[in-house]
């Protein structure tokens, strides 16, 4: 086993230890071992392949941290064959909402939604990968479906 060191901020080291106690952890490092292993095997299961898929990603982002608002456009323009869709809000004076619907291989919607959500200043990043299954890959969908909602 290692020790390591990190930095954390009091809010969200207060949930952790909030988590902790609701669980009934013998200490904070027991907790966190555990949550990280939870993210851990979501990840591994999320990245084995690339299914094609729609997705959601949905963060929140400081647009006065330095060169964040450009560097966050920039990625998603670098990425214009994922990207289907972009809903932007201005929740307050310091923080915006980002609402991004994507359409691409499982893996390589996560690894884009990676290089968005760990960009400092970024928050509550959360990507929600629906598979679509093989029936839905390439281009030629034909739109014979009916809209009737069951
Ligand atoms: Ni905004």
């Amino acid at each position: 086993m290692q020790r390591i060191t990190i930095s954390i901020d009091d809010d969200l080291l207060a949930a952790i230890d909030r988590f902790s106690d609701r669980r009934g952890y013998a200490s904070r490092s027991e907790a966190l071992r555990d949550m990280v292993r939870e993210a851990a095997l979501r990840e591994d299961i999320a990245s084995e392949d690339d299914t094609p898929s729609i997705a959601t990603l949905t963060y929140v982002y400081e647009h006065h941290t330095r060169d964040l608002a450009r560097r966050l456009t920039e990625a998603q323009h670098a990425h214009h064959d994922l990207s289907v869709a972009c809903l932007h809000v201005h929740v307050d004076h310091r923080d915006c909402l980002e609402v991004a619907v994507l359409r691409g291989g499982a893996r390589t919607i996560r690894r884009f939604a990676d290089t968005v959500v760990t960009q400092r200043g970024v928050r509550h990043g959360q990507l929600q990968v629906i598979p679509l299954g093989e029936a839905h890959d390439g281009h030629d969908h034909p739109h014979a479906h009916d809209h009737r909602h069951r």
